[in-house]
């Protein structure tokens, strides 16, 4: 067994303060937390849900995480890594409304398209799962400058 890694390198940490919008102090934080949750350094959709619904045990969350997931899996390789996992929420919390518009598109367009058919629409969620989502990401990152004003007057509306 090797020793765990609980410190990016200082490379990965200057391309990852390039690629978020998180400080040094907060990568190494992130990146301590995922690597003793996911000492294989990188998650499976399940394991991505099983997280999900634990921070929202009641309904169905671990749906909709699915497509999170799908969304935040860059590269389509079925596993969460830590560079995928920090962009995600970084996008999700501190993005431009912007990136979050393009992310809450995502999410809908399942077959990337570049369209939302009534079936996508259906098949991801109900507007309140994903008010859900931005509140329990909300709870994750305490202290996130995500403005509830911003989703519910521009994402509400849009996805509705
Ligand atoms: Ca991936
Ligand atoms: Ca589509």
């Amino acid at each position: 067994m090797g020793k765990r890694h609980s410190k990016l390198a200082p490379k990965t940490l200057a391309e990852l303060k390039e690629q978020t919008n998180f400080t040094v102090e907060e990568l190494q934080e992130w990146y301590k937390e995922f690597s003793s949750s996911w000492p294989k350094g990188a998650l499976t959709v399940d394991e991505f849900k099983k997280a999900y619904s634990t921070f929202f045990p009641l309904g169905d969350a671990s749906e909709f995480a699915k497509h999170v997931f799908r969304v935040f899996d860059q590269n389509d390789d079925g596993k969460l890594d830590f560079r995928e996992f920090v962009c995600g929420f970084s996008l999700v919390l501190r993005g431009r409304i912007e990136d979050k518009l393009k992310f809450s598109f995502e999410i809908y367009d399942i077959n990337g398209n570049g369209y939302i058919s009534r079936e996508e629409m259906s098949e991801v969620l109900s507007v309140s799962q994903f008010m859900q989502f931005f509140l329990i990401l909300l709870a994750i990152w305490k202290k996130t400058n995500i403005n509830i004003l911003i989703i519910d007057k521009i994402i509400f509306p849009i996805i509705r």
